[in-house]
């Protein structure tokens, strides 16, 4: 049951796709405080825990620490932060009371969650809708809301395959360099990431022509490989004279003004740009449409960065802070003065003040862009998904971004942004994707092996074992990193035994998906959704992945394995390419040996598991089934079948196959 409270006259975000006619008072289960924000707040019990927030910093349970809906782009991502890119504002508290709550306010929202008192929650907003949504567990609760927001993104079914990526690929020759380097070490490949690099000058939905001479003939090329090129997108368009797109955005109003209704002028990756007024219904169809020079060229598939949006500065600040600066000229500088000074230069990067300084023209008036800073990556691809359904209606696209809200789960996924060659970002990853799959995020993944920092052998290896099962499965790294791709290290059959995997499981992956799309379920469960034991409650480095699974990977360096905690007996899977062992292990502890060339998981008891042969790429796979089973009497599954490309509508696509026991 969903009952919405308001709060003040807040911006409709379009997180929702139901309308719901709003009570009077307050919810029971918050004391409710009204000042310059909005505050709510309730007791915590001593066994109650919190999930939700999504994409976000620490524990599956979120209980003990402050977070923030604020979208941030910030690369280095330690404990202490707050805010990420994304504000995915649902939680869940469970316990004596089980309710979910989302704060549906594109402004700043903060949740204290046991942080100033153990046993206390208080979130406070700005103007929200309030959405309290109770029902038998937590289950039932998850399920409301995702009918409350809307079916997820469903993307082509060659995107389910391995992809490479890298910040610094500057031309063709350097991605069929990877091309080759893959194919020579008979490793798997169906996606190749352009970054900024392709772009001429880094300016949107250009080409460099000396470096990619013709983009349409390496697509097309690719793509008879069976691999696709997936280009990159920034939010700000370069403020340059002469650039059609930068000219027909300002020329019919369609960037973020100032005060004055000028242009807002930003520093980003081109140098001054401007942002594209994504709120605005018009100019988010004019963006979209710009997509189209490379929808031309045969692209299918599109990852939006920049979007918080990011602001290396602005304009006007730099220019102050510049004459501030000079005003110091042979000058003495006490230390304090010198670091104020340094300051004032780093503190120009998303500067808070600056989004109070432009304004969105939307349908809901003029807005400025602090009230609706968290709903710009999500119109941005909004626009994008919206212009991909008129240009081919008949065809399912490729599209995630890195800044999020909760509603963009209808037109894209997710990637994580900029993570680290840290062991402790292998469990990070495996702790969000729970919480994204609460608020609707099914198809989303971390940069594989980490982005910024050197990777290691052994630190991609474990990374891709968990990897495998991650609907994006993408390895990406930064420039100046150590190289990454996977033929640049020593092992390559361990390699191909692990990429391996992906495309044996790859029938059970999209099966799965699909159906938690189509019927707003999770893909990626915690062990206490399924399993009542107080051990469960707590396991904090396994998920349950699909109906069928539970993961368990190894997170730690020169590890021999890991404990993994069983609630009930299940069947061991260890896993290599197409070959595999079976054990069954009886419910309770374990050490289980991993070595480095193997991936390894548990299936459960009364489930079956549909798999294939592995192959290069997801087209060229044959199409046969086996099955992985743990079963007593013939046991039911549905399979997605369909054509990996139409759009898909409904559960026609899902086919009821009935495995006998062997
Ligand atoms: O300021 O395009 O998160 O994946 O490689 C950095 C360059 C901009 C940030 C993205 C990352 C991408 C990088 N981008």
């Amino acid at each position: 049951m969903i009952k919405k409270y308001v709060y003040g006259s807040p911006v409709k975000t379009g997180a929702t796709v139901m309308e719901i006619a709003a009570e009077g008072g307050d919810p029971a289960v918050f004391a409710v405080e009204r000042g310059e924000r909005y505050s709510f707040s309730c007791a915590l019990g001593e066994k109650d825990r919190v999930y939700g927030l999504g994409e976000q910093v620490r524990g599956i349970n979120k209980r003990g620490w402050k977070y923030e809906g604020w979208n941030t782009d910030d690369p280095i991502i330690t404990e202490g932060r707050t805010a990420l890119y994304a504000s995915h504002n649902f939680i869940v508290v469970c316990g004596a009371r089980t309710f979910g709550v989302f704060f549906d306010c594109a402004g700043r929202v903060q949740f204290d969650i046991g942080y100033t008192r153990r046993d206390a929650l208080s979130v406070t907003t700005e103007d929200a809708d309030v959405y309290l949504i109770e029902g038998e567990d937590i289950n039932a609760i998850i399920h409301e809301f995702r009918t409350l927001i809307g079916r997820s993104y469903i993307p082509p079914r060659w995107a389910f395959g391995y992809g490479q990526s890298r910040w610094g690929y500057q031309s063709e020759e350097d991605i069929m360099e990877v091309v080759e380097g893959y194919a020579n070490s008979d490793l798997p490949l169906d996606m190749i990431y352009l970054d900024i690099d392709y772009m001429e000058r880094f300016k949107d939905f250009t080409v460099d022509r000396t470096r990619f001479p013709d983009l349409k003939g390496l697509a097309a090329r690719l793509k008879a490989r069976g691999i696709r090129l997936v280009p990159i997108i920034d939010a700000a368009v370069k403020a340059e004279p002469g650039y059609s797109v930068f000219e027909e955005g300002v020329a019919r109003g369609y960037f973020c003004k100032d005060a004055a209704g000028d242009p807002f002028i930003v520093g980003v990756w081109p140098g001054d740009s401007a942002l594209p007024d994504v709120l605005n219904e018009d100019a988010r169809r004019w963006f979209g449409e710009q997509y189209r020079v490379l929808l031309d060229s045969g692209i299918e598939g599109f990852w939006n960065d920049m979007n918080e949006p990011t602001i290396f500065y602005s304009r006007r600040r730099l220019e102050h802070t510049i004459d501030n600066a000079s005003s110091w000229q042979g000058k003495s500088l006490a230390l304090g003065d010198y670091n104020r000074l340094i300051a004032s230069f780093t503190g120009l990067q998303n500067n808070p003040l600056d989004y109070k300084e432009f304004y969105h023209e939307t349908e809901q008036g003029r807005i400025v862009h602090e009230r609706v800073h968290n709903l710009y990556g999500y119109y941005m691809t909004r626009s994008a998904a919206e212009y991909f359904e008129e240009y081919a209606p008949e065809k399912r696209f490729l599209l995630f971004s890195r800044s999020s809200y909760i509603g963009m789960h209808r037109y894209g996924g997710v990637w994580t942004g900029d993570n680290a060659s840290w062991w402790s970002h292998i469990l990070l990853n495996l702790k969000m994707l729970p919480s994204l799959n609460m608020c609707g995020f099914l198809y989303c993944g971390a940069d594989l092996g980490g982005f910024g920092g050197d990777t290691t052998e052994e630190l991609l290896l474990r990374w891709l074992a968990l990897g495998v099962f991650t609907p994006l499965m993408r390895n990406h790294a930064t420039n100046g990193s150590r190289l990454q791709e996977c033929y640049r290290f020593t092992d390559m059959q361990a390699f191909r035994n692990v990429l391996g995997v992906r495309y044996t499981i790859l029938p059970y992956l999209y099966s799965e998906f699909v159906r938690c799309a189509l019927r707003g379920e999770m893909l990626f469960r915690p062990l206490a959704f399924v399993y009542d034991d107080e051990r469960s409650a707590h396991v904090e480095d396994q998920l349950l992945f699909g109906d069928s699974v539970m993961i368990a990977p190894v997170y730690e360096e020169n590890a021999m394995g890991r404990y993994v905690y069983l609630p009930e007996e299940m069947k061991l899977i260890r896993m290599k390419g197409g070959s595999y062992t079976e054990e069954i292990l009886s419910c309770g502890d374990h050490f289980i040996e991993v070595p480095v060339d193997e991936v390894v998981f548990f299936l459960r008891p009364g489930k079956v598991m549909p798999i294939a042969a592995p192959a290069d790429c997801v087209e060229r796979m044959d199409g046969a089934l086996r099955w992985l089973q743990f079963i007593q009497q013939p046991t039911a599954y549905e399979l997605c079948e369909d054509d990996g490309i139409s759009p898909i509508r409904g559960e026609e696509c899902l086919r009821r196959v009935v495995v006998e026991p062997q």
